[in-house]
């Protein structure tokens, strides 16, 4: 698609703004951010105090990496409504995630908060080519994580028909994408690789009147050769979007369909960092660190410096779309996703790259960390592709380009289709402990 041909923005002022205006902007709203913070008292206006800032007025954005950062323990230690910088009457809803191994994390909206919200989906939805006569299937749950919600409220936001699915209930998903034939499908990468196929099973596949044209997919990792896969599987360009409930969704970055290469982040609301995990200082742009969030415009609870734990670079300048915004590189996993597997550092999207590359093997695979000896090792649990009608996987080959990408040693083991767990509703699970004395985690694996 060419420039020419680009869909409209949603917010063209914002999402193309000169960059030296678009850094007044953000200096403007950090100071006044600061000014809250410290005005509140809570422990962010504390550690600023104590971090020798007395007022707005005395940071610059040159000065942000000296600021006091928050993270998630912050919001456990309040939990449920210690952070809220409003009366807790303004809060007009709350949502959370069931993290992936934790406490919930629980966050508080304004009235304002939710129309940001709205807007920042509603420039997801355009930036992947949805218009106001745009049918969006959203199957992102609906309930306490955003995803559902978040989307939701972008396509009304944007005058957009939306499908309120939510996850699982498979075969009405498929009946409703028939018959309202949607132009827009929003979910996790997981899921839509499930639907997918079921898709694919019921006869409506692209060319058989399947009318979807992009998909809005996000929640969890997904490498580019889960995108190629999604792709072909529906017929459709497949984008990624980013977001996490403590900044304050989906819609804090998003990819547009004119160049697929990154997610713009909606930097004039939420300032981002890349930093390093151990250091804590900012990587050069290009480099993977940390990805480091600032709320500036959020009401309910706003965050200074929120390190996310998810780890992708940063690249800057003017997309061929015309968006002037900071592009995230795709998130290559979370600093407590790594793996050390026999002291080797590995993330699971590396293993995700090698396995997908294989045509023969399904998207749905588990990697499992078998500790049941003094030596862990990993084991990459695979299927056959559904309907694959070629040459069976080449089990040695996979694992010796897992030896020579990881510099580790992966037994890959081919089940037969169905065994790996699928996750119809919520994140998908990609890594399983086999401690001693437990069950396989996928049934007849020896
Ligand atoms: O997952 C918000 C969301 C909903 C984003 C729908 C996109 C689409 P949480 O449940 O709070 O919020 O989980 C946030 O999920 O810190 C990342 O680790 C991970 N994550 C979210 N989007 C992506 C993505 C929502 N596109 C956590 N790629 C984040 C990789 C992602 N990881």
């Amino acid at each position: 698609m060419s420039a020419a041909e680009s869909p409209a923005m949603f917010e063209p002022g914002a999402e193309s703004m000169p960059a030296e205006q678009l850094t007044g902007l953000q200096l403007e709203r950090l100071r006044a951010l600061i000014d809250r913070l410290l005005a509140l008292g809570g422990v962010q206006g504390v550690r600023l105090k104590e971090a020798g800032v007395a007022a707005g007025a005395d940071v610059n954005l040159a000065v942000l990496s000296r600021l006091p950062v928050t993270s998630k323990a912050d919001l456990w230690d309040a939990y449920p409504f210690g952070l809220l910088a409003v009366p807790r009457e303004d809060v007009v809803a709350v949502h959370g995630s069931s993290g992936t191994g934790g406490r919930p994390t629980l966050v508080a909206y304004t009235r304002d908060d939710i129309k940001l919200w709205a807007r920042m989906c509603a420039r997801a939805l355009t930036a992947a080519g949805a218009t106001p006569a745009s049918i969006v299937h959203n199957a992102y749950g609906y309930g306490l994580f955003t995803g559902g919600l978040g989307i939701h409220q972008g396509a009304i936001e944007m005058g957009a028909t939306v499908v309120p699915a939510s996850g699982g209930m498979t075969p009405r998903q498929v009946t409703l994408i028939r018959d309202l034939k949607p132009d827009i499908l929003t979910c996790t990468p997981s899921y839509a690789i499930r639907l997918g196929e079921a898709l694919a099973e019921a006869g409506v596949g692209p060319g058989q009147g399947l009318a979807l044209r992009a998909g809005i997919f996000g929640a969890e990792p997904w490498t580019e050769e889960l995108r190629l896969r999604l792709e072909s599987l529906l017929g459709i360009r497949a984008l990624d979007i980013y977001g996490l409930s403590e900044i304050i969704g989906p819609g804090v970055a998003a990819e547009c369909i004119v160049a697929a290469d990154g997610l713009h982040v909606n930097e004039d609301h939420f300032l981002v960092e890349a930093l390093d995990v151990v250091t804590g200082l900012p990587v050069p742009d290009g480099q993977p660190g940390e990805l480091t969030f600032t709320t500036l415009t959020k009401q309910a609870l706003p965050l200074l410096r929120y390190r996310t734990g998810d780890i992708a670079s940063l690249r800057r300048g003017t997309c061929p779309c015309g968006r002037t915004l900071v592009k995230m590189s795709k998130v290559t996993g979370r600093k407590d996703d790594m793996l050390v597997i026999r002291g080797v550092n590995v993330y699971p999207s590396e293993v995700e790259r090698v396995l997908l590359a294989h045509d023969a093997l399904s998207p749905d695979y588990l990697l499992v960390v078998d500790e049941r000896s003094a030596q862990p090792r990993l084991l990459a649990v695979c299927e056959a592709g559904t309907g694959w009608q070629g040459p069976a996987p080449q089990v040695t080959l996979i694992e010796s380009e897992l030896r020579g990408t990881l510099g580790l040693s992966v037994a890959v083991r081919l089940m037969p289709t169905g065994s790996v767990p699928r996750t119809e509703v919520g994140k998908a699970v990609r890594v399983a402990r086999w401690r001693a004395g437990d069950e396989p985690p996928v049934r007849g694996l020896g």
